[in-house]
């Protein structure tokens, strides 16, 4: 029997791909510079199909590329030629929303949104929050160890997890749910699923800790002269208030791309060239009044100040900060490097990432914006063909050179394979692989991401 009758005869006809048509969105990354065909695409709807799945694929020797949303930025989620791509988005569920514990479990492709609706409900809330919460999914947020804009406070997915299950390249189940708060029980095979990327294991369940939902929020957007003093605004916004949950930077460049293609106003009638969002949170008090204070002892500019406390002002504030990265796939296929430093090389980072790219490709157009208050920074450039990676190289070379990680939040995928061992070194990487060989022997999770295949 053929790899894809086999696959058919475990997952029913209906959910295992081979028609051209059908599988194209699963082969595309949501950047368009990843593509590649697979020999079909299977959507297993429980964990016993994802365990005969891979011990078919196995069998074959045929590599296998887990889905999730397919929201990833670095090329991970699509193949790279010949793989089956294993989609997790029927592996939906809630189950087991324990609201004295503030826990939940989730099937793998659920999308963060739904986890978000579910949870808000009962009086809690998600500690991860992002712009692709309606389409990435649960699973693919621990593959990536996402951080989003909530790692101030709450940490990337590797803290929200408290349990998981997983199947392993040889069919084995992984199972530990529920979590426990403490769990000192040898090595954390959780963690080391966080930020795997698909390449040791696929994820079906995932249980989560959950955070208290903030009955009060204000947004507050101000326009500055330069990084330095959108770094040492977050600086202060961050010490006066405890209750800040997000401090994002955008520039005026990235301003202007978001309102030619998003139906959005600029927050006050002045332009600035750097942009500082500052959002802050209570349970049981309204922050706002904290937050206008603290602004006026910043000496923030009158003209250049907008704050809002409700829902809608909020949100209208916020789409001018989450709205770049399709505003940008609009005006073409970008390469995206997404990258941190320490926080007192983060504004040097801001300036100099569009010279270093201006001086090999004098057409590219750069734009940065990213997660300040944590020194992440997504550099976004526009121009070069999508193999040319020179000035990719330039920027992670400035990023190393300023003492900063080349992938802080989206992982490594395809996109930074060769730049892995630069950032960790030899050691750590051949530690990394022994890990791999362990866990996938036959190398067929994921190959091409994290490390070439073999
Ligand atoms: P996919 O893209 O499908 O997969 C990503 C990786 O995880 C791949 O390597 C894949 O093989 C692996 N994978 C997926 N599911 C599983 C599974 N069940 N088991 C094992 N491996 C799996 N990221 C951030 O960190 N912070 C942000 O603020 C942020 N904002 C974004 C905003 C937009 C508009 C977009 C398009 C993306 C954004 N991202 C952000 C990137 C992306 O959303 C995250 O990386 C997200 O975690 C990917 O989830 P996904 O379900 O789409 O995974
Ligand atoms: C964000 O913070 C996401 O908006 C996407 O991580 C970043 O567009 C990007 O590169
Ligand atoms: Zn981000």
């Amino acid at each position: 029997m053929s790899l894809t009758d086999a696959l058919r005869e475990i997952v029913g006809e209906r959910h295992c791909l081979t028609d051209p048509a059908l599988r194209a969105s699963y082969e595309t990354d949501w950047t368009r510079r990843w593509s590649g065909t697979a020999l079909a695409v299977v959507r297993p709807r429980s964990t016993e199909e994802v365990v005969a799945v891979l011990r078919a694929c196995a069998d074959a020797g045929v590599g296998v590329v887990p889905q999730g949303g397919n929201t990833g930025l670095v090329g991970g989620s699509v193949p790279r030629g010949g793989q089956i791509v294993l989609s997790t988005l029927r592996l939906t569920g809630i189950e087991d929303l324990d609201t004295d514990a503030g826990e939940v479990t989730v099937g793998a492709g659920t999308a963060l949104a739904a986890v978000q609706a579910a949870v808000r409900e009962a009086g809690w809330d998600v500690g991860v929050d992002l712009g692709a919460r309606d389409t990435a999914t649960v699973g693919g947020m621990v593959a990536t160890n996402a951080g989003g804009v909530n790692v101030l406070r709450h940490g990337p997915m590797r803290r929200q997890m408290l349990g998981f299950e997983a199947v392993r390249p040889d069919g084995s189940i992984l199972r530990r749910l529920p979590g426990m708060q403490k769990d000192n029980t040898g090595y954390d095979l959780g963690g080391l699923m966080a930020g795997s990327e698909g390449t040791l294991a696929v994820i079906t369940r995932v249980r989560l800790r959950l955070v208290p939902r903030l009955a009060h929020r204000a947004v507050a957007v101000l326009g500055l002269a330069d990084p330095r003093s959108a770094v040492d605004a977050a600086g202060r916004l961050r010490r006066a208030l405890a209750s800040v949950l997000a401090l994002e930077l955008f520039t005026d460049d990235g301003l202007e791309l978001v309102m030619r293609h998003a139906t959005v106003s600029p927050p006050f009638a002045s332009r600035r060239p750097v942009y500082l969002l500052v959002e802050v949170g209570d349970g049981a008090t309204d922050p706002t009044d904290d937050l206008v204070g603290t602004l006026g002892a910043l000496d923030a500019d009158d003209d250049a100040v907008a704050v809002a406390s409700d829902a809608a002002g909020r949100h209208r504030l916020w789409q001018l900060r989450e709205r770049h990265t399709e505003a940008i796939n609009t005006e073409g296929v970008p390469h995206k490097l997404d990258v941190s430093v320490p926080i007192d090389r983060y504004a040097e980072l801001v300036e100099r990432a569009p010279s270093v790219v201006a001086a090999l490709d004098g057409t590219a157009r750069t734009i940065s914006y990213g997660h300040v208050g944590d020194g992440n920074l997504h550099v976004s450039i526009l121009g070069p063909a999508a193999d040319d990676e020179a000035t990719d190289d330039a920027v992670l070379e400035l990023v190393l050179e300023l003492g900063g990680s080349v992938a802080a939040e989206h992982g490594i995928g395809v996109a930074k394979v060769d730049w892995l061992v630069r950032d960790r070194g030899v050691e750590a990487v051949a530690a990394m692989r022994a890990i791999k060989d362990a866990w996938d022997p036959g190398g067929i999770l994921n190959p091409g991401v994290l490390f070439e295949s073999r």
